[in-house]
């Protein structure tokens, strides 16, 4: 663990350590849009435990890219699930792969079953890890708000007299924060207000480099003329300044919200089929040269 890391996640870290021995199963909740990039796959991987991977907020994401990672992560021995995990009959899935999982593992080592199935969900900030147990619980039984951070402390909820979950605060590793540009798109990382230009254009160019100019529809074709683009939106959507200028940051304010509410369809950054490392590496390499561009304006 990095002493850099704010408090409550230094804090998540140490609970993991101290609950795990009373834990059955771990939730690794990961983010549908970028599964594999919203994985604490190493810190599970070394926790020991049985372990299931939801893909939550399913909802938001292409039904056919989040239909190959699953079968991706089936084929590696995991298991797995999507959700929308604000909606109960979606969870009640999650509560019978739960207890499949665990009477397998249970069968396997003829060990009894217990009654009470610990279940501790691990996941990023901001994945939904409150709004699961929300739901699973059909109460409002822990804080779950739009921004990373929300939940501060660690509390267990009970769901029936069979399973137990455990609310932790989102833990990061710095593995991942190295894509933390991409991380602010799905609000993972709180970005400035200041900073909305920034994350429009990230946002486009990630999708063009993931899923092509498609994605946003209807407001110019997204070449790889990003402030172009961004300049094109807001006059279509009519957000001028005095003088008939584009407004820029409300169209990018506009942009970088609707992508995040699913405005522009259900959308995957990370795709099954390509090296997300790959992908990231020239996006890093367009934004040096685009930001290097700028300077010798
Ligand atoms: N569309 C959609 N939104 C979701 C889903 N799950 C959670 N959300 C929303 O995502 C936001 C964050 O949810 P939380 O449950 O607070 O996330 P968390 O992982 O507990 O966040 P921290 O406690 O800050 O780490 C809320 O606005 C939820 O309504 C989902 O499956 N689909
Ligand atoms: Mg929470």
């Amino acid at each position: 663990m990095n002493k850099d890391l704010p408090g409550h996640i230094r804090k998540a870290f140490r609970s993991v350590e101290r609950y795990l021995p009373v834990v059955d199963v771990i939730v690794e909740l990961v983010d549908a849009r970028m599964p594999n990039g919203s994985r604490l796959k190493d810190f599970v991987g070394k926790l020991g435990k049985l372990s299931v991977i939801a893909l939550s907020k399913a909802d938001l994401a292409d039904k056919e890219q989040t239909k190959h990672w699953i079968e991706k992560y089936k084929e590696k021995g995991c298991s797995c699930i999507a959700l929308d995990c604000r909606d109960r009959n979606s969870v009640k899935n999650l509560s019978k792969l739960i207890r499949s999982v665990t009477l397998q593992a249970n069968n396997a080592k003829s060990s009894p079953t217990r009654k009470v199935r610990r279940v501790m969900i691990i996941g990023i900030p901001n994945v939904g890890k409150s709004t699961l147990i929300n739901s699973l619980a059909g109460r409002a039984a822990a804080r779950a708000a739009n921004m990373p951070g929300v939940t501060r402390s660690v509390q267990w909820i009970k769901i029936s007299g069979e399973l137990e979950l455990l609310d932790l605060p989102g833990i990061l590793d710095f593995g991942l924060l190295r894509r933390g540009d991409i991380l602010k798109l799905i609000n993972t990382i709180p970005g400035k207000d200041d900073d909305t230009y920034t994350k429009a254009k990230n946002l486009c160019r990630i999708l063009y480099l993931t899923n092509n100019e498609h994605i946003l529809p209807d407001y110019g074709v997204c070449e790889q003329n990003f402030d172009k683009y961004i300049s094109d939106y807001a006059r279509k959507m009519n957000f001028l300044v005095k003088g008939g200028n584009p407004d820029l940051q409300r169209a990018t304010n506009d942009i970088v919200k609707r992508f995040q509410s699913g405005g522009f369809g259900r959308v995957t950054i990370e795709n099954p089929e390509k090296d997300f490392s790959e992908v990231f590496a020239e996006y890093e390499k367009q934004e040096a040269d685009d930001s290097e561009g700028l300077e010798n304006v």
